[in-house]
């Protein structure tokens, strides 16, 4: 497969933008591209790369002629399209959480489990961008030490919300300087939930409740933990906070190893040499890893690593990462080249 007809399902969206930008600087083998988004784009043009695309409606019909499909317009759209696509001789790779949990389809971070790949039966599933940069970051941990058990509390951008949440929070941060009352900013939402401003706020709610008083977004970070790396015993908790960042999710992350007598610089001994890392710990000169930085990069940034004092395999790390990049498009547009590079040898 050299000469790749590739279609993007989303492709207005904040992540199809990227998956776009992407395919285009990487130099993917691209025989055509078809943009596709809701009623509502369709004949829009999109320039990227001094090319001119218009944007088509989603129909299954286009998706004739298609070889790989990514999906990134919500898990309702992938349910609706996803085996059309697959019916009709695409393989799809989907950003969204519609597929992830499904046994037969693999959930794949290229660092981490790239074999799973060879299973697909059509579709191949990328994981949530907070789950993507914590198990690349970990599994060289994993790999040599072991891991018994993770905390994590995330600091998640508002532009993995999608592009309107962008937009909120740079109107919401303009009324402020006004000196408007944002309190009084809660908002009607569609589906009667509340929708609380954003803006010099902390939301601990990334997505719906589940009954248990997870939040989905936390239980995303859960499952596909286990099941990227295979370890359905793995001991893990999770809490996901909204922050006024455009773009960067940060992630303070707490493991226990399986063996005892790991030092710090063991730590980075490891993470010196993982791909797609940047260590970033130097804590005499103030270097660690801060979502302003981050945004725009490919690699994902591990830093503020601390043994603690009270647990013998005890350890702290903070990971940040583009949530647009390797969280979403880049994640998805290397299982692409995967998929190249095992047909081909
Ligand atoms: P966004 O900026 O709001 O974009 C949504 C995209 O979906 C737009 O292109 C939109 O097209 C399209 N769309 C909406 N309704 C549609 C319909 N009926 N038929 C076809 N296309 C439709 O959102 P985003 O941030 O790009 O995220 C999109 C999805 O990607 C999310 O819902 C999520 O499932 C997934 N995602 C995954 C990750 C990850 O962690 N890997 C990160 C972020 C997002 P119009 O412009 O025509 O409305
Ligand atoms: C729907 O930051 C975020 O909100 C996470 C990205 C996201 C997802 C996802 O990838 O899990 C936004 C909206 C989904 C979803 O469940 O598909």
């Amino acid at each position: 497969m050299s000469n790749v007809n590739v279609a993007i399902v989303g492709a207005t969206g904040a992540v199809g933008t990227k998956i776009l930008e992407k395919l285009l600087a990487r130099k993917f083998p691209i025989n055509s591209i078809k943009l596709l988004a809701s009623k509502r784009s369709a004949g829009k043009e999109i320039v990227a790369n001094d090319q001119r695309f218009i944007v088509e409606e989603t129909q299954p019909e286009a998706f004739e002629g298609v070889d790989i499909a990514f999906f990134s317009a919500g898990g309702h759209i992938s349910e609706m399209f996803a085996e059309e696509a697959v019916k009709r001789g695409a393989v799809v790779i989907d950003n969204t959480s519609a597929f992830r949990m499904v046994e037969a389809i693999p959930l794949v971070v290229p660092e981490v489990n790239l074999d799973a790949l060879r299973q697909h039966k059509g579709i191949i599933a990328n994981p949530n961008c907070s789950t993507i940069q914590m198990v690349a970051a970990l599994q060289p941990i994993r790999e040599k030490f072991g891991l018994k058990r993770l905390v994590v509390s995330t600091y998640q951008a508002v532009s993995g919300a999608g592009a309107e949440a962008i937009a909120e929070l740079e109107a919401q941060t303009k009324k402020f300087e006004t000196r408007a009352d944002i309190k009084a900013e809660l908002l009607p939402s569609a589906d009667g939930e509340k929708h609380y401003p954003i803006a010099f706020n902390a939301i601990p709610q990334i997505d719906a409740f589940d009954d248990s008083g997870y939040t989905l977004e936390e239980l995303k970070m859960m499952n596909e933990t286990k099941k990227i790396f295979g370890l359905p015993e793995l001991q893990i908790s999770a809490t996901c906070v909204r922050l006024p960042i455009v773009t960067g999710h940060s992630e303070s992350v707490y493991i226990e190893l399986d063996q005892e007598g790991v030092s710090v610089d063991d730590l980075r001994g490891v993470l010196s040499h993982a791909p797609g890392i940047v260590l970033q710990d130097d804590f005499m000169a103030q270097s660690y890893p801060m979502p302003l930085f981050a945004e725009g990069k490919d690699e994902i940034f591990v830093g503020r690593l601390r043994k603690d004092p009270d647990h013998p395999t005890g350890f702290h790390l903070w990971i940040v990462a583009d949530n647009l990049l390797k969280g979403a498009a880049l994640n998805s547009v290397q299982i692409a080249e995967s998929l190249i590079t095992i047909r081909t040898s």
